[in-house]
């Protein structure tokens, strides 16, 4: 077996974070000969919990895991890492306005994005979880300028997973017959769920599904407030599925994309399809090699300008709302 690779969960005593080092114990991220070294990071409080998740990992017994590091220490927690889940982030309470929200977020992706750069491998690949997800990830990075731009995304994998799941079920095909379901935007209410380009079993699901009302209303609709959904019910976030769509993020960014399949990525914009650049925009790309390439060509009607403007418009209050706190703290 190869030395291991350096895995760092933050937020690793939370819902996701239970979920998550489990999966990548097992090899589903990077393989399952492959071991890894996790390094959990949580805040001083949550110290008993994690030492609780700590100790079933090893109950877990899981041959990958050669060694476990928990700290509350950001400088040890990115010590020389290969690859982060920055999960953790600051939950909305009661009575918190959106942008008191972004403010406590930005400080934590401020402070772990200067530990990135400081002591991470400079070809760390970081995937930001934690919300506001897109705009956490431009902050950390901007923090990080050592770093390569490219080496930060925020997920919106989940997103992708849950459209595929409503399309699966509404043709009664397996999920794994769905393929290229595009997030455009923001990982938030205005995300964009499009299926324009989307294939079951090589046929376009749009001529599958047959019904154009469904698929620009309550299937857009549905995959937004997702997440309200399943709260209702569970009385508790997304969680597991959560923690399977950043295994599936992750694992694409390093095992790369299939011949002809694409995945939804928050990642840096260049502007593509009309789109602001200088935020993180969910986008369709294809990897290769460990480098993402965002989906260039495909055909964008009115309709779709119209929502891939209204995400983008948002991303971007978010971000100048970011740095309006990021400066206001210097
Ligand atoms: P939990 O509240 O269960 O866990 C969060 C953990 O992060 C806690 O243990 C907390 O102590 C820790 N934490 C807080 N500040 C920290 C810091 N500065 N450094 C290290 N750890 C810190 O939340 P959970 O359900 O696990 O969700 C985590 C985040 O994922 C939330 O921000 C949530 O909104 C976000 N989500 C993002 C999704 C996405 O698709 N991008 C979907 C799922 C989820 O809602």
């Amino acid at each position: 077996m190869a030395s291991p690779i350096k895995v760092c969960v933050t937020g690793a005593a939370g819902q996701i974070g239970y979920s998550l080092v489990y999966m990548i114990g097992s090899g589903a991220v990077f393989g399952a000969d492959t071991p890894v070294s996790l390094h959990l990071l949580d805040i001083p409080p949550m110290m008993p919990v994690l030492n609780g998740v700590c100790m079933e990992i090893a109950d877990c017994a899981l041959p990958c895991v050669r060694e476990v590091v928990a700290t509350d220490d950001p400088s040890v927690a990115f010590k020389d890492i290969d690859a982060a889940f920055l999960v953790g982030a600051m939950p909305r309470k009661e009575g918190m306005e959106r942008k008191d929200l972004l403010a406590a977020n930005v400080k934590i992706f401020k402070v772990q994005g200067q530990a990135l750069d400081q002591h991470a491998k400079k070809s760390v690949r970081v995937l930001v979880v934690g919300n506001p997800a897109n705009t956490n990830a431009l902050i950390c990075s901007q923090y990080a300028p050592s770093i390569p731009k490219e080496n930060f995304s925020a997920m919106t994998r989940l997103d992708q997973n849950r459209a595929q799941a409503q399309i699966a079920a509404r043709l009664s095909v397996p999920v794994s017959d769905v393929k290229n379901c595009i997030i455009w935007g923001n990982h938030s209410g205005t995300q964009f769920p499009d299926v324009r380009h989307a294939t079951v079993a090589g046929k376009s699901v749009y001529d599958a599904v047959n019904d154009e009302a469904w698929i620009r209303g309550d299937f857009i609709t549905l995959v937004q407030k997702r997440g309200g959904a399943v709260i209702a019910a569970r009385k508790l976030s997304s969680a597991m599925s959560a923690a399977k769509a950043a295994c599936d993020h992750m694992a694409s960014w390093w095992q790369g994309t299939p011949e002809g399949s694409y995945v939804s990525m928050g990642v840096f914009s260049d502007g593509s399809y009309g789109t602001a650049s200088g935020v993180m925009f969910s986008f369709p790309v294809t990897i290769k090699d460990g480098k993402w390439s965002i989906v260039q060509g495909l055909p964008i009607d009115d309709f779709s300008k119209g929502k891939l403007e209204v995400t983008g418009k948002e991303l971007c209050e978010e971000r100048d709302d970011a740095l309006a706190v990021c400066s206001a703290a210097q």
